[in-house]
């Protein structure tokens, strides 16, 4: 299989990660910017959306999304691997998945953006500072969640949902910014970074 995408992008490491804890084999090609524009054809007739990463499979089959992806590769062969097999484990998992996606992610873009890539039209010092409060917040969240489970987001196992909270845990130790301390986040951090299949997409030189 193939997967697209540079890995600067935390959607794509979110695949390679999964791929990678999955033991699965598969080549990638670099594409979006500033390295390969996605807004051409070819790409665009495998993603509408000009996005990465783009998941092309042998047989000829396509996918984009990267939690779509996640959640193919997990379950091809017919067994979640990296999702408990109870229901409740599972819906749990999910949801700390969907959260990190949907309410972790979105508070730190701001800051991150005008912090670690200097992107410009992020240079607003208040909006800033709200992204950092508000990624604040939800990192002290996740940080009582771990507290609770003493070991990963969904609970006692490695779980999808720890590829997407564990790349943003990262961002959160890569942007320069004051952070209070969360025991239990760093603890995490280092939980994940031991892990051989994370140890290439929670690179430092990479945030
Ligand atoms: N919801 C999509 C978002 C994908 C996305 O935002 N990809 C960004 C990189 S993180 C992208 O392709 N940007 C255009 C580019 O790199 O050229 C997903 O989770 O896969």
């Amino acid at each position: 299989m193939k997967i697209l995408g540079r890995i600067s992008s935390i959607n794509v490491r979110k695949v390679l990660w999964t791929a990678d804890e999955l033991g699965l084999a598969y080549t990638r090609e670099d594409w979006g910017l500033p390295l390969r524009d996605p807004k051409v054809p070819d790409f665009l007739a495998l993603n509408p959306n000009a996005q990465v990463p783009v998941l092309v499979e042998e047989g000829g089959f396509v996918l984009w999304e990267s939690h779509a992806i996640m959640r193919y590769l997990s379950a091809r062969g017919g067994v979640h691997r990296l999702m408990p097999p109870g229901a409740h484990e599972a819906a749990i998992a999910d949801q700390w998945l969907t959260w990190g996606a949907t309410e972790l992610n979105p508070a730190w873009s701001y800051a991150f953006s005008a912090l670690v890539r200097h992107a410009p039209g992020h240079d607003d010092p208040a909006a800033i500072e709200t992204s950092r409060q508000r990624w604040t917040a939800r990192m002290q969240l996740l940080d009582d969640r771990l507290a609770a489970t003493g070991a990963y987001a969904g609970g006692a196992e490695f779980t999808l949902a720890d590829i997407t909270l564990g790349l943003s845990v990262h961002r959160w130790f890569g942007t320069p910014m004051e952070r209070p301390a969360l025991p239990h986040i760093d603890a995490y951090y280092a939980r994940l970074q031991s892990r051989p299949a994370a140890r290439a997409w929670l690179d430092p030189a990479v945030p």
